[in-house]
């Protein structure tokens, strides 16, 4: 849809900045803080990029007061961060953990000072390890629980000072990569225990919605989901098919469940045909069914371009040897990719990647933000979007222009949606400092602010602003007006108002 004239962004619109408190805090072990799973996962081999870890990050937990000192110059309107679980309850539950606790409240009080508005992620992927070693994770039902009430006491703890909540940061990223890929904690590639562990995030989920809106109705919570559209890679309806099934497999697997309360049909018959379904108790339905989250919180980079799968793809399966006469053959490859009959992952020849492969797509996160809106009709705030680069420090400057093209397009994108129709509320950009990339190290950063530091925890850690971070200040100074070459009707003058009447 073209428009000659875009909706302005709404007057109360939230212009901010993410973070999350592995990769920004440090002080690891510092206070009381219990270990999470990832302090132990970033220990084994191989594991992250030349072993780096969180211990030190980019030392918010010290230098918090700065880094807010440099969001209100920004002018930032909402900044979101996660609280580190085991940093309030070492051990996942029972003992509280004072200091840590203390050091949230001075946070988000610092925030309000400065006018801007706190944005809670309850769970940005470090478990408590206890809880883990305890229970084995999200394979228990006992982690959940433990879940639901270190959120109910962060509930009233924050009530009248934290509005806005997220629940738990990409579910489909830290159980696929946790537990299908065993690339983050608890490194398992086993595809049966991340359905397992998904549903039970699922129950904590929804459980937490609940309680929270019983807790404070001016609550506004809901979850941030690592989305991703997909796209066919022609119009040839075998593909076209394709993209059907892998935005049912890769979003609304989990998006049907926050909203609608139940797993999407098609996605559920395969696995239950496989007999790889969740195990699904009678009770679990109307958990699942008894919450919905005020907004959908939407982290985007790229989406997937995909074609019809190996079997009925003559293309392809002249290219792969495979052995379909093999039934049980298939059946241990459908075990392990399900997905395998459902569409094929292919190349998109019209968008180029960052250095680290990722697509480079602003089109396609207005495709995201109307396929999103479309099925849910839910206010979405854009929780993550970003570009990660090697930014580099010289004379006390960064000319981060790729990240400032990369963003700008992104908003304008971001606008066009809102004048379709797109109910968008918020736009937090990844991130506000450089921090840690979890498996990429320090070198891949993101942030508006450069952090002097390297892989192997020298540098400064002092704080530079980048030129992003001035460009970022004059699109929130504008209410998003600087950026976007196409105004409103009402910035026109008469004169040229005039002028659009007579064509
Ligand atoms: C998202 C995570 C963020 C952040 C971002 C960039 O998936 O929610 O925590 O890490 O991706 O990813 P990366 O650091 O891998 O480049």
């Amino acid at each position: 849809m073209y428009h000659k004239f875009l909706d302005k962004f709404p007057p109360q619109f939230l212009w901010g900045a993410a973070s999350a408190a592995y990769q920004c805090e440090g002080a690891a072990a510092e206070d009381g803080k219990g270990p999470s799973v990832w302090d132990a996962f970033c220990r084994i081999p191989g594991k992250t990029r030349n072993g780096t870890t969180g211990d030190t990050a980019v030392d918010f937990y010290h230098r918090f007061e700065e880094d807010i000192a440099l969001m209100k110059e920004m002018g930032l309107k909402a900044f979101r961060f996660s609280v580190s679980w085991s940093r309030v309850f070492p051990e996942g539950e029972g003992n509280i953990n004072r200091k840590g606790l203390e050091f949230y409240d001075h946070l988000i009080d610092r925030l309000l000072e400065n006018g801007i508005e706190p944005m809670v992620t309850l769970y940005h992927w470090d478990l408590p390890l206890a809880l883990q070693e305890k229970y084995g994770g999200w394979l228990s039902r006992k982690t959940a629980d433990a879940f639901v009430a270190y959120a109910g006491f962060l509930f009233a703890r924050w009530r009248g000072k934290v509005r806005w909540w997220i629940t738990f940061n990409e579910q489909n990223v830290f159980t696929g990569l946790g537990y299908r890929f065993a690339a983050h904690p608890p490194g398992e590639k086993d595809f049966r225990h991340m359905m397992q562990a998904n549903h039970i995030v699922n129950l904590a989920n929804a459980r937490t919605v609940r309680l929270a809106h019983q807790m404070d109705p001016t609550f506004r919570i809901g979850p941030s989901f690592g989305y991703g559209p997909s796209y066919p890679l022609n119009a040839d309806p075998g593909n076209v098919l394709a993209a059907l099934n892998a935005d049912a497999f890769n979003n609304d697997w989990w998006l049907d469940v926050y909203v609608k309360g139940r797993y999407p049909r098609f996605v559920l018959k395969h696995l239950e045909r496989l007999g790889l379904a969740p195990d699904i108790r009678e009770e679990d339905y109307a958990i699942l069914e008894g919450a919905r989250p005020d907004f959908l919180g939407m982290n985007y980079y790229h989406g997937g371009t995909v074609q019809a799968n190996v079997f009925e793809n003559p293309q392809l399966s002249k290219q792969k040897t495979l052995d379909t006469t093999d039934p049980y053959q298939m059946q241990a490859d459908m075990e392990e990719s399900p997905e395998k009959v459902m569409f094929e992952t292919a190349r998109n020849p019209y968008l180029e990647s960052t250095e680290w492969g990722w697509e480079i797509d602003p089109k396609g996160f207005r495709v995201a933000l109307r396929k999103m809106y479309d099925r849910y009709e839910l206010p979405i705030i854009v929780t993550e979007n970003g570009i990660g680069t090697m930014d580099v420090l010289e004379n006390g400057k960064i000319h981060d222009t790729q990240r400032i093209e990369y963003l700008r397009q992104h908003l304008l994108e971001m606008r066009k949606a809102i004048t379709d129709g797109v109910e968008v509320i918020g736009y937090c950009a990844w991130s506000f400092t450089d921090l840690l990339s979890w498996l990429n190290g320090y070198r891949k950063r993101y942030g508006f602010v450069y952090v002097d530091r390297d892989e192997q925890d020298g540098g400064t850690l002092n704080r530079y602003r980048k030129d992003s971070f001035h460009w970022y200040a004059d699109v929130i100074r504008s209410n998003g007006n600087s950026i976007l070459p196409e105004r409103t009707i009402d910035e026109l003058t008469e004169q040229e108002w005039k002028q659009v009447c007579q064509k």
